[in-house]
């Protein structure tokens, strides 16, 4: 019944501004000065007491025998919320604070934003105003893939807005798209009416036109932002950005790098350059920071630093499980705000699902080049097609592919041994405007991995940020073929070469697994 009760009391609430017009029935929207008004009040415990006695004056509630069933209209008003048990609303104590606004270097390290930028700011009379302008862009995926999309201030994702709890911000959001939009303020605890959800919270931002958001940042989080305004096109283009708010008071020390990152995916058809925002199943692009692996910058950390990625993930439809070699994560936080200690537990793969972020920490103590990536398998490959047929294992002679080739000049059997073989197609043809499938020309041969993933290089020198090139490995470090006389020393005996056990497929087409050999 507890429930049902606290309920009635957040109507009630709701309802406090319309005591001097009892006739009006509908809750209408909080306004600052109201909440300030509040806040001012709670502060004096007596006139609240007073206050709540004239309540029950204006709104006489006759004793209930008992309450109301839960979900059942009562037929009364229901009472104001008692003083004592009114709850605080959670802008509320950081609003009346008025903390001067934090400054980069004195109050929080900048994040680094690898391939993407942080929204920049004026503060006017203790506001950190900044401006967001949502348009048309131009983006370079990767190196021969360049989408038309839709961006704020020219870029997919938005430049990272970065602030300190307790900050005041002014947001003007200038709407440059052929449609209308919104931006809400993913995570923040803000009054209603800047929570930015087109039609329910506030109107649309007609095409032209700016709008202005204005809160208080309460609490620290990895925060997302995003049009709330036909979300499946509107963030299917590239609307979609962080937002961090670092800690005012730090009860741990701050990491010594701070990288942020927002995970995205689209479906480019070969040879298209528009995002095809319908598509609820088959993406065939995973970016970090709006590019493909390997046309990342990679996360340089110096040996021993304390390191937090804070990864978001703005994707059309995937959860995305990001792995860390090398190294163990804790979870330190969430878009709800920051994990207590006591509650971490160490993973090497965390699970971004859709429209969350997770704050990642871990110490840089194992130098090297280690991939940080999308587990799943068709997350971490470039222009992946989905309507390939499966043929691993299939033997196509050579004979017959002579013979095809005379048709179609260009044709050439792939996938028999998996994709790997596609790191090598750099001289093929391809459509334009598409990305091969190869990932990395890596020190010691292709990676045929792509799509969401990076490295982090771990040094015991660094430059900044600066790329310090491949990993110089000690000798006798790196894994390379068996000796005869370490076969020998250990007792090992490779078996014979095998083929793979067949027939897979039969001539009639029928795939009968291994049994009919
Ligand atoms: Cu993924």
């Amino acid at each position: 019944m507890r429930d049902g009760e606290s309920h009635h009391d957040q109507d009630s609430r709701a309802n406090e501004p319309n005591e001097r017009h009892p006739e009006a029935a509908r809750p209408q929207p909080v306004t600052r000065r109201q909440a300030l008004g509040w806040g001012a009040a709670l502060a004096a415990a007596p006139a609240v007491a007073a206050a709540a006695r004239a309540q029950e004056h204006v709104h006489p509630t006759p004793p209930a025998p008992s309450p109301p069933p839960r979900n059942e209209p009562s037929p009364e008003p229901s009472p104001p919320p008692a003083a004592g048990r009114r709850p605080e609303r959670p802008w509320l104590a950081a609003e009346r604070a008025r903390h001067r606004p934090g400054a980069p270097g004195r109050d929080y390290r900048p994040v680094f934003v690898p391939d993407g930028a942080t929204l920049p700011f004026r503060v006017v009379d203790g506001v950190k105003v900044f401006h967001l302008v949502a348009e048309p862009i131009v983006h370079e995926l990767a190196e021969g893939l360049t989408l038309r999309a839709w961006g704020y201030n020219g870029r997919t994702p938005g430049p990272v807005i970065e602030a300190v709890a307790g900050d005041r911000v002014r947001i003007y959001v200038t709407n440059r798209l052929p449609s209308p939009t919104s931006v809400h303020w993913h995570g923040q605890l803000v009054p209603n009416g800047m929570d930015g959800v087109a039609g329910l919270t506030q109107p649309d931002i007609p095409v032209g036109a700016t709008f202005k958001y204005e809160f208080v940042c309460p609490h620290p989080a990895t925060f997302l932002y995003h049009p709330h305004f036909e979300e499946m096109t509107e963030g299917g283009m590239g609307l979609s950005g962080l937002f961090v708010v670092h800690p005012r008071e730090r009860r741990e020390p701050p990491a010594d790098r701070e990288f942020a990152i927002l995970l995205q995916e689209w479906r480019i058809d070969p040879g298209t350059a528009r995002p095809f925002t319908n598509e609820m199943v088959e993406f065939n692009l995973l970016t970090m920071n709006g590019r493909a692996f390997p046309d990342v910058t990679p996360l340089v950390c110096q040996l021993g630093d304390r390191v937090r990625i804070r990864l978001g993930n703005l994707s059309q439809m995937s959860h995305h499980p990001i792995h860390i070699h090398g190294h163990t994560l804790t979870v330190a936080g969430t878009d709800g705000g920051v994990i207590p200690p006591s509650a971490r537990w160490p993973e090497t793969t965390v699970l971004v699902p859709v429209g969350t972020s997770r704050d990642v920490d871990f110490v840089a103590d194992n130098p090297g080049d280690w991939p940080l990536h999308c587990h799943m398998f068709h997350h971490m490959m470039n222009q992946m097609g989905h309507d390939l047929p499966n043929m691993v294992g299939v033997r196509v002679p050579a004979e017959l592919e002579a013979k095809i080739r005379r048709l179609l000049p260009a044709y050439m059997t792939m996938g028999q041994a998996g994709m790997g073989e596609m790191a090598e197609m750099h001289g093929m043809a391809m459509p334009a405007n598409t990305i091969p499938m190869r990932g990395l020309d890596g020190p010691f041969g292709p990676t045929v991995f792509g799509g969401m993933s990076t490295v982090i290089k771990v040094r015991e020198r660094t430059v900044g940020f600066e790329d310090p090139g491949w990993y110089d490995h000690s000798p006798g470090t790196v894994a390379g073929p068996a000796s005869e006389a370490e076969l020998a020393r250990d007792g090992i005996e490779p078996p014979p070469p095998a083929d793979e056990p067949g027939p897979w497929t039969s001539a009639g087409g029928h795939g009968h697994h291994g049994t009919s050999r």
